[in-house]
């Protein structure tokens, strides 16, 4: 399962900011979004849409979900940097820092993105799928 985690406090300033900039998905479409389903937890957090068959281009997924693994496992920014998660897989997942501190539901072809600001090692993991785990590394 989860095992020990580390519990050094993740404080990480307020990434509410960002979710102004990214209010508007692409139009078109006509899809449902993801947001306001599940328990209702997400306010403030970043879950994006991104255009259904897939990514325009790799560059904005720093880590990539697909075949119920984060990829890369363990991935290395700087201070202030912005992690992008991006759903590539056909399951939803999350991205959890601890049982309450993530992004709610990420549903095939959305994203999550979080910024770092402090140094230090932030483990993670999936809600829906135990052993699914990773870690950002901030220096
Ligand atoms: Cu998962």
């Amino acid at each position: 399962m989860h095992g020990r985690r580390n519990r050094t406090t993740y404080r990480i300033a307020a990434v509410v900011g960002l979710a102004a900039i990214l209010t508007a998905c692409s139009g078109g479409g006509g899809g449902n979004s993801a947001s306001g389903n599940g328990d209702g937890d997400n306010g403030g957090r970043n879950v994006i849409s991104v255009p259904s068959g897939g990514i325009p281009d790799p560059g904005p997924a720093d880590v990539e979900i697909h075949n119920f693994r984060f990829e890369d496992e363990t991935h290395t920014i700087s201070v202030g940097d912005t992690v992008m998660w991006v759903n590539e897989g056909s399951a939803p997942h999350t991205v959890n820092f601890t049982a309450d501190d993530g992004s709610g539901t990420i549903r095939t072809a959305h994203g999550y993105e979080r910024e770092f600001d402090e140094a230090g090692t932030y483990e993670y993991f999936c809600n829906n799928h135990p052993g699914m785990e990773g870690t950002i590394i901030v220096e």
